[in-house]
């Protein structure tokens, strides 16, 4: 895999910090995802290889679709802060403040090495390591570092990052996929892990409830040919989307955006955004106080539905409308 040299320094700068670390604390971004939590059981098992003894904390309880991932239950809603950690690491966040409950790291800041592996163009580059490079996702990202830091890819680990990467590439159909995507993705099948079984837990394998989820948000679904926007909505109580909606609407023949709002129990909205084209939809986000990728972001706001709707996409048609 090929790094840049500013990244290759800023990994092998990370020597002296694994050296030096016997517990390590691991954290991912809020409403962890594959790509987060996958990363973090693989980057436990690169530590554990040097003898470290590492917490993963994220306080969002996990959502069903990740439980299948090797290694899972060493994710802690809660961790012992009375533990003396010799180094932070932050994975897949683009601000320490996209860590839920962040402020209980605080206490670390400037007492002990915090590393920000990351994959956001839009990274605010906190921490004492900054190992920041835009690639698809983090675990590409962390078989590119275990190459540089020796680190050994067992099945276990390849499974997790075979499945970060899978996540956050749409099963590489993404244009964040690269020829280095691929070179990561063989390294890791050739451990001896199966692209097929893989494939078959994390896509095929929605319990029938999810279906009747996307039939609703079908049902729902709003095009708006002039502008290639299409969007839908899941009101409260719709029960866990235990399928990814916004994965289906993108299918649509024209549209260049997509926007699926979702409407929590505790009234909290979710709102995703997808670009197939040239349009930057983290610019929309940043603006509600969200974030992501050019072409994947995300908002939480405080609902009601039709509010956040009628705000979010009033902006997102000025940006359309710029064009
Ligand atoms: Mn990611």
């Amino acid at each position: 895999m090929r790094l840049s040299d500013k990244t290759r320094k800023a990994v092998e700068a990370l020597l002296p910090v694994i050296a030096g670390t016997r517990r390590a604390l691991i954290t991912v971004h809020r409403d962890p995802d594959t790509d987060a939590i996958g990363s973090a059981l693989a980057w436990a098992g690169f530590l554990s290889q040097r003898g470290i003894e590492s917490t993963i904390w994220a306080a969002d309880p996990l959502e069903p679709y990740l439980r299948w991932l090797p290694g899972v239950p060493r994710v802690q809603t809660d961790f012992d802060s009375s533990v003396d950690y010799d180094s932070i690491w932050f994975l897949d966040c683009a601000s320490m403040e996209r860590v839920r409950q962040y402020e209980r790291l605080l206490p670390w800041v400037g007492k002990r090495p915090i590393i920000n592996i990351d994959h956001h163009e839009d990274n605010s580059r906190f921490g004492d390591h900054i190992v920041v490079e835009t690639i698809s996702s983090v675990g590409e990202f962390l078989v590119g570092i275990a190459e540089i830091l020796n680190f050994q890819i067992t099945p276990e680990i390849a499974t997790c990052l075979y499945a970060a990467i899978s996540f956050d590439t749409g099963r590489f159909l993404y244009s964040n996929t690269t020829a280095h995507t691929f070179d990561a993705a063989a390294t890791l099948v050739r451990t001896g892990i199966s692209p097929g079984e893989l494939g078959t837990q994390m896509f095929e394998s929605v319990p029938a409830a999810g279906f009747a989820v996307l039939n609703l948000a079908l049902s729902r679904m709003v095009i708006e040919p002039e502008r290639r926007l299409a969007y839908t909505s899941l009101p409260k109580g719709t029960g866990p989307e235990s399928i990814k909606v916004v994965d289906f609407v993108r299918q649509l023949e024209g549209a260049d955006v997509v926007v699926v709002f979702r409407e929590q129990d505790d009234g909290i909205v979710r709102v995703n955004l997808r670009s197939k084209g040239d349009v930057v939809v983290n610019t929309v986000a940043h603006y509600f106080g969200g974030g992501g990728h050019a072409k994947a972001a995300g908002i939480t706001l405080p609902g009601p539905l039709d509010t956040v709707m009628v705000s979010v996409l009033a902006r997102l048609r000025e940006t359309l409308d710029a064009r």
